[in-house]
């Protein structure tokens, strides 16, 4: 028996002020332009399209920002966002269309509230070429983008993003990381600190994308947690996905990314997801942004020919 498929909700977020580069503002109408929706429903989901965001206005902050640029700014969106996202999350299945990456901030506190409520854990797949576990005190660029897995672990630096200190700040050990080739100096020691999984590139030469992935979706499997998927359009390889403003050559191919989204569905754990950093601005002839929409077709269950039945997890279950 077929359990019902999620509604899908879709969320244009078109923060720019954590990123020095111009055009992300332009990514949730690349994302909508490029059939995203009806993709989605395509393949049998309802959708809901809530717009685009706007931040509300917050009281200026006092000092101690560090280094950070555009705080204050910053905390509107992610203040605005993190309760959005968690009440869309009661309804189904919440897609961020970003924005750069700071993003996250908003959406991932939103869902670690909700998976609380549930009863349950909240992890995070980071698929980036950048870990972004920079503070205002570690940047060496300002750039807050590069700050969000700090933020939402909850990292005292950040707090004065959020209404509140976090209530459930995600586990640092919960957050595994994949593509990552590119971590500053003073961010390293931050991550050995607080223990986050990180599978860089040698990993993903070495033994491919399967075994590191497949380690993450047991233990949220074991656990009965729920999967949160953030994907920077830089964890791709530029030479496919071009529309992004800081560019990392040696990036994930095509098929190493449709085969983590169609592993990612035959899990039936995913929550959530977050397209950031495409900038529309940069691309050619929109290929980034279809190559976006084809990959979260992947991880809503396309497949290229027929694939054996897939066995659903708990949270398919009834009780
Ligand atoms: C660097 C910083 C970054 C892009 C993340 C890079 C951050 N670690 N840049 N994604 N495109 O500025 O903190
Ligand atoms: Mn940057
Ligand atoms: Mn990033
Ligand atoms: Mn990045």
């Amino acid at each position: 028996e077929k359990a019902t498929p999620p509604t899908i909700h879709l969320l244009g977020v078109p923060v720019q002020d954590g990123t020095h580069e111009k055009g992300c503002l332009m990514g949730p109408d690349a994302l909508r332009t490029a059939g995203l929706r009806d993709t989605l429903e395509g393949l049998g989901f309802d959708c809901v399209d809530h717009g685009n965001l706007s931040p509300a206005a917050i009281d200026p902050m006092p000092a101690g920002k560090g280094n950070a640029l555009q705080f204050d700014a910053i905390a509107s969106w992610t203040r605005t966002l993190a309760p959005k996202a968690y009440e869309m999350a009661k309804n189904g299945f919440p897609l961020f269309m970003g924005g750069d990456h700071s993003l996250s901030m908003g959406s991932v506190a939103g869902m670690a509230r909700h998976a609380a409520e549930e009863g349950r854990e909240l992890f995070v797949l980071w698929l980036d070429a950048h870990t972004d576990f920079n503070t205002p005190l570690t940047s060496e660029s300002g750039n807050m983008h590069g700050m969000s897995v700090a933020a939402f672990c909850g990292l005292p630096e950040l707090s004065g993003l959020y209404e509140a200190p976090l209530d459930h700040p995600v586990n640092p050990a919960q957050v595994h990381m994949m593509g990552i080739r590119s971590i500053d100096q003073k961010e390293r020691d931050l991550l050995r600190r607080h223990h986050v999984k990180i599978n860089d590139m040698r990993v993903l030469d070495e033994m491919g994308v399967i075994r590191p992935l497949m380690e993450l979706i047991d233990e949220v499997k074991s656990r009965n947690a729920m999967l949160h998927v953030s994907l920077d359009v830089d964890f791709l390889d530029p030479e496919i996905a071009p529309a992004v403003g800081t560019t990392v050559p040696g990036g994930a191919t095509l098929r190493e990314a449709h085969l983590i989204m169609e592993l990612l569905h035959e899990s039936g754990y995913v929550s959530s997801l977050d397209l950031v950093e495409l900038n529309p601005f940069l691309d050619h002839r929109g290929k980034t942004a279809e190559l976006l929409t084809d990959l979260t077709a992947s991880l809503f269950g396309r497949t290229i020919f027929d694939r054996p039945t897939r066995r659903p997890g708990p949270r398919h279950r009834s009780v």
